[in-house]
């Protein structure tokens, strides 16, 4: 019982679909026939259709010229006859009783109604490479292919620009009678330098013609992917330019007169001053502050450029108790640096191995 009842309604649902999928319904036409006349006596109608003559009065028939259909020998009413066409032309008849006066008709029977189909987007959404120079669109023509169609493909701006990530286009796709291949439309894809989101260009189907129509998607998207990375940053500035060592009265000018060294002075009493230097070697140098007899500060930059050392080492030892500022400067970078020893306190030795980290 259950499988009966399962099966019904399998044919029930199979009906359904093809009456949905079918052509249009069959329908039935009447004439009638009174007075010696077929009313009407020309009816156009569609492959399997029917029609149903009504004698109304008199003594009549209905048959085909060509033979295709007769009711038989003529009679008075009541009588009907139904006949259903299933082929289209052009189909004359008369009454075999009353031709010679005029009862005669025609039904034009159409053939069944032309399925242009309609025209849509092979995918929604798709991608291309900024890079890629073209990307080819697939358009499909679905559900019949009768007579020739076209549709107008074009493009417009999502968040891409025309003329700067795309080139726009707008062109019309023509299918022929029978034709329900795919077919490609290209849009230009322009390469940039630019860092920039991955930009949309919105797609769209428009102007169906010959009985066709859109199908879905009739719009689609498609997505350019940036291949551009940030703009590098700026490349750190030039190191300010660095004036050479120039020796005089108050500058030494040690290790082939790479390192400047200078040096002020100040007393208790508020006496201050520029310490006046005499250079004994090539690396080792004094300055003397209130005469040229008495030395206050002597000072050395030595090469220690090699593993494990790779610096420029400042040395300074003192004979006195007044402030003294010592500025070293290496003049092929430009780094510097400056020590003190402070007012009243005994020249405290300054033995920097890690003064210059500059070694070539
Ligand atoms: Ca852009
Ligand atoms: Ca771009
Ligand atoms: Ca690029
Ligand atoms: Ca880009």
């Amino acid at each position: 019982m259950h499988r009966f009842s399962f099966n019904l309604l399998n044919l029930a649902f199979l009906c359904g679909l093809l009456a949905l999928a079918g052509p249009a319904r069959a329908a039935n036409f009447n004439v009638v026939l009174s007075s010696n006349v077929f009313v009407p006596s020309v009816l156009n109608i569609n492959v399997g259709d029917s029609v149903t003559w009504t004698n109304q009065g008199g003594f009549h028939n209905v048959e085909a010229v060509s033979g295709l259909f007769n009711s038989g020998p003529p009679a008075n009413p009541p009588w009907t006859f139904t006949f259903t066409f299933t082929t289209p032309g052009t189909v004359p008849y008369i009454c075999i009783v009353h031709s010679a006066i005029g009862m005669t008709g025609v039904i034009n029977v159409a053939g069944a109604p032309p399925v242009p189909g309609s025209i849509r987007f092979a995918e929604g959404a798709s991608t291309v490479n900024e890079a890629a120079g073209i990307k080819a669109l697939e358009l499909q023509r679905i559900g019949g292919s009768d007579g020739a169609v076209s549709a107008t493909f074009s493009t417009a701006n999502g968040s891409a620009t025309a003329g700067q990530d795309y080139t726009a286009t707008t062109t019309v796709v023509n299918w022929g009678d029978g034709d329900s291949s795919s077919k490609n439309v290209t849009v230009m894809i322009l390469e940039d330098t630019l860092d920039e989101a991955n930009e949309t260009v919105a797609l769209s189907l428009s102007n169906p013609t010959g009985g066709a129509s859109l199908g879905n998607p009739a719009n689609a998207t498609l997505t350019i992917i940036d291949n551009d990375d940030a703009t590098p940053p700026p490349p750190p500035p030039p190191p300010p330019p660095v004036e050479p060592c120039v020796e005089d009265a108050e500058t030494l000018c040690l290790l082939d007169d790479r390192f400047e060294v200078t040096a002020l002075f100040e007393t208790n009493q508020g006496q201050t001053g520029v310490a006046q230097a005499i250079e004994l070697t090539p690396d080792t140098g004094y300055f003397w502050f209130f005469t040229e007899e008495n030395v206050e500060l002597v000072v050395k930059v030595r090469n220690a450029c090699v593993n494990p050392f790779n610096r420029f080492w400042f040395f300074a030892g003192g004979l006195t108790n007044v402030q003294v500022d010592i500025m070293v400067t290496d003049t092929e970078t430009g780094a510097t640096k400056s020590y003190s020893n402070p007012l009243n306190t005994p020249f405290l030795p300054i033995t920097d191995t890690d003064a210059f980290n500059t070694c070539p």
